[in-house]
């Protein structure tokens, strides 16, 4: 599950000298701060990169409604069921612009689906770690929609059209996640002791899994020298992970939670924290499909995929339908 259909890495940025004048051109105009839209030019490369990129964060958005689906009947209070259900919603709705987005380069959402169902396109992998206490609802609000954030406020900028526009929507709505997410952890870390302890305990277990959304280090990953030249990613993987600790921890200190990172530390001449990487093996074993909840995420996309196939059927059959009216009265 490692290696994926797209490969685009490996071969290093190419200098002026050894491009075309179709790639200067569009270097230039990246360059420029225009956006490339659908039907210009692109290299080869720069689209595989943005399939495999949008796709992965398309399937990033559909698989990750199960680990809060899991909570939408047991959920609390019915205003929290609301606000659960209409998050859960909105992931939904996240896909479907980025599968959109992703089918102006020429690729199909069926083919895009069928990548994810057998394993060929990765998802982030947050979502193989399990939703264990109600407390869990609050911590991947506040930590996994609050890295998904930082990571996608600079793609507001990226430098494909459709790409950048829906990233727009989609960061005003995980403004909202994530502050429902930290609403449900100040509830939970002032309300009783054992209250005050599932949120710990959710902040322990999420901690660490949420660093690694960002991806690899610098030194590990690949496509960060290339994508960065044009302009699909704004920023490093390490740049926003630091972003990420600064932003937090005052959060957890606030929450009156402990910091899973025993030796975080404030880093006065870097004005940020020093912080403890993630297990990097860890994060690779959950990438090759080994983390807890790999087998279980597409064992049930699997299975939605299946048992929607009559929904697809019909509405083909209605589309079918309808068109062979249309051209009976025309
Ligand atoms: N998980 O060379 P790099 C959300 C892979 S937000 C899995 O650094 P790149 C909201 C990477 O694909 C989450 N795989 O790669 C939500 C590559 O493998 P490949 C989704 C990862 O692309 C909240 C290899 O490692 N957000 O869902 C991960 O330059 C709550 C080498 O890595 C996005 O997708 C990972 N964490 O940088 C929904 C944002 N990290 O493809 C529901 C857009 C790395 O060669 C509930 N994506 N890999 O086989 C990005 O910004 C980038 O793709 C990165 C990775 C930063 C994730």
């Amino acid at each position: 599950m490692y290696a994926q259909m797209v490969k685009t890495a490996g071969t290093g940025v190419k200098k002026p000298k050894d491009m075309t004048a179709e790639e200067k051109a569009f270097q230039a105009k990246i360059d420029r701060n225009e956006k490339i839209e659908p039907k210009d030019w692109m290299p080869d490369d720069y689209r595989a990169t943005l399939i495999r990129q949008i796709g992965q964060h398309a399937h990033s958005e559909i698989v990750g409604q199960l680990p809060e689906g899991n909570w939408l009947t047991r959920a609390p209070t019915l205003e929290r069921k609301a606000i659960l259900l209409a998050k859960v919603q909105d992931e939904a709705g996240h896909g479907l612009y980025l599968y959109s987005a992703c089918e102006t380069l020429g690729v199909s959402r069926d083919e895009l689906t069928e990548m994810l169902l057998n394993g060929k396109m990765k998802y982030s992998s947050i979502f193989n770690y399990p939703t264990l206490n109600w407390a869990d609802m609050g911590a991947v609000g506040w930590l996994v929609d609050g890295a998904a954030i930082m990571n996608q406020v600079p793609l507001q900028r990226t430098s494909y059209g459709p790409y950048s526009r829906a990233m727009v929507r989609i960061c005003k709505e995980e403004s909202f996640h994530q502050r429902q997410g930290y609403a449900i952890m100040m509830k939970m870390a002032a309300g009783t002791a054992d209250q005050k302890r599932m949120a710990q305990d959710a902040l322990d277990r999420l901690w660490f899994p949420s660093l690694m959304m960002f991806g690899p280090s610098n030194k590990e990953s690949v496509h960060s020298e290339q994508s960065m030249a044009w302009r699909i990613k704004i920023n490093t993987n390490d740049e926003l992970r630091q972003k990420f600790v600064d932003q937090t921890v005052p959060q957890i200190e606030f929450l009156g939670l402990t910091c899973p990172d025993k030796d975080i530390k404030w880093n006065e001449e870097k004005g940020g924290y020093d912080y403890t990487d993630p297990d990097w093996s860890e994060f690779f074993a959950v990438l090759k499909g080994n983390g807890p909840c790999n087998k279980d995420r597409l064992a049930a996309r699997n299975a939605a995929w299946k048992n929607g196939a009559w929904v697809r059927d019909a509405m083909l059959a209605h589309a079918r339908k309808k068109a062979a009216r249309k051209a009976v009265a025309a």
